[in-house]
């Protein structure tokens, strides 16, 4: 048949959705069927990820889908990196993943630092300094029990891929966030898992996105009610592979602003950037689909508002996204400004105390009402985004002529608007299911219904999926050229 129907898995910090697709040369269409809750859950001080819950999520997921559907001719799995769990000898998953939002994990970045220093790691791994990269992760599980009887990791998609197929590996895009790849071979470091004192058994082979992973489980086709076989398909399993596959680019002049709970702010490049300055930037070289480079920063991104909104919610304020962000259009420009990088943001908790606390730390008085909370937040965010596209640009030479703004936060109107000012840059925003639809694109080119490379996928999204265009305000750019003075990022 030229039209396949295929579930993406599609698992974001606060909920987890299973989308199904009907995607054929000419056709993309995405639905979701189902959606579940992701709550991370404290046991005895260690925050954790709930993946058996994660599971159950996807098995009614997929049988639903293939209710609504009659049948499933695939499966992708994407979701947030870094995180893994780790199978004991018998492939038995040794306690629940820890969460990357966990303190203990930059306890171990002085022991990894001590061992390979920083700029050295980056001339490796070309990773961006984030505490909870999966290398700090397992140096902190270091000489626990667990660990000892640890023989495999597997990043969360590969762990929910494992449970449905039986088939181990390790995605290669996700595999690029652990900080033990290195960007240039793309294969495992052996040399930094040896001088890490990890064991090289821990990390299995990898995959590439489209490769057939193995099928659907009898156990997982009865429970499902789903008819055999149903191929699983590696995708760009880090979730931000597949939104940056996702981006209507019509050339290879963009950036993106890959917009969740975090915001990924950078350049698509053939290549590596393995520079000092940005190292010192704080530029990330993550994999993405088709041997491309995701040259990009983690901005702290609309977690900054999803914690206020937590925050309010339990002191019995109003959390309502329309309503919080039509205040804060109401409130002028640059009342206050915030780095959204500061490592004070990273963890749950109260977030409208931490960016008062920001505000006066750096002589401002803060915000005195919610809505100035959320204009502060949205501004900063802008401002970030800018100096992350005017730098990814700089640092490696790439030709930016248009920002495309995809994820959640496409819907976010005062957002894109503000990042077009900001930037000096149109904006296009949308898809908002970037990640969900880069998911199926590489799975339906995997099960041979389309071809070519990215820039044909993506001339299929321009066909099928809607942008919206936000052009930068007449005269808006001085404003953000002196706000951009007030706030000096501490990276
Ligand atoms: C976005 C994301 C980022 C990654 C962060 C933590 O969902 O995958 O790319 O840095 O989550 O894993």
């Amino acid at each position: 048949s030229t039209e396949l129907t295929l579930a993406a898995v599609d698992l974001g910090a606060s909920s987890g959705r299973v989308m199904a697709a009907r995607v054929g040369p000419e056709r993309l269409d995405l639905h979701e069927v189902h959606r579940f809750p992701n709550r991370p859950v404290r046991t005895a001080g260690t925050l954790h990820w709930d993946v058996l819950a994660l599971h159950a999520g996807i098995l009614d997921g997929l049988r639903a889908a293939g209710r609504d559907l009659g049948r499933l001719d695939g499966v992708g799995i994407d979701s947030w990196a870094v995180d893994h769990g780790l199978l004991d000898a018998d492939g038995a998953l040794l306690g629940n993943p820890v969460h990357y939002r966990d303190a203990r994990h930059e306890t171990a970045v002085p022991t990894v630092h001590a061992v390979v220093p920083p700029e050295e790691l980056y001339r490796v791994n070309g990773l961006q300094h984030l505490p909870f990269n999966t290398v700090f992760q397992l140096a902190a599980a270091r000489g626990t029990a667990q660990f000892a009887a640890a023989r495999t990791a597997l990043l969360v998609p590969d762990l929910l891929a494992y449970w449905l197929t039986g088939a181990v590996g390790a995605e290669v895009t996700n595999a690029s966030t652990t900080g033990l790849l290195d960007a240039t071979t793309r294969e495992w470091s052996g040399e930094l898992v040896d001088r890490l004192g990890l064991d090289r058994g821990l990390f299995p082979p990898l995959r590439q996105p489209g490769e057939r992973l193995g099928e659907l489980r009898e156990d997982v086709l009865a429970e499902t009610g789903l008819t055999g076989p149903v191929p699983v398909v590696a995708v760009g399993s880090h979730d931000t592979a597949s939104a940056v596959a996702g981006v209507p680019a019509a050339t290879e002049k963009f950036a993106y602003v890959s917009c969740g709970t975090w915001s990924l702010v950078g350049v698509e490049l053939e290549k590596p950037v393995l520079t000092e300055a940005g190292r010192a930037a704080g530029f990330t070289n993550e994999l993405g689909v088709d041997g491309t480079v995701r040259y990009l920063r983690n901005v702290m991104g609309l977690w900054l508002l999803q914690e206020s909104q937590r925050t309010w919610a339990a002191a019995g304020l109003t959390a309502d996204l329309p309503y919080l962000l039509a205040a804060a259009a109401r409130v002028p420009a640059f009342t206050t400004l915030v780095d959204p990088d500061d490592a004070r943001f990273l963890p749950p908790g109260d977030m409208p105390a931490r960016i008062a606390a920001a505000c006066t730390e750096s002589g401002q008085a803060p915000p005195r009402s919610q809505a100035e909370t959320v204009r502060c937040i949205i501004d900063s965010l802008a401002l970030a985004y800018r100096r992350s596209v005017r730098r990814a640009a700089d640092l490696s030479g790439r030709d930016v002529e248009v920002v495309h703004l995809v994820g959640g936060g496409a819907r976010n109107t005062l957002l894109c608007q503000l990042t077009a000012d900001a930037c000096g840059l149109p904006v296009l925003a949308g898809p908002v299911e970037a990640a969900a639809l880069g998911n199926v694109l590489v799975q339906a080119r995997g099960l041979g219904v389309l071809s070519g490379g990215l820039p044909e996928l993506r001339a299929l999204l321009r066909r099928t999926q809607d942008a919206q265009l936000y052009l930068p305000t007449p005269g808006s750019a001085s404003a953000w050229d002196a706000a951009e003075e007030r706030i000096r990022p501490g990276s």
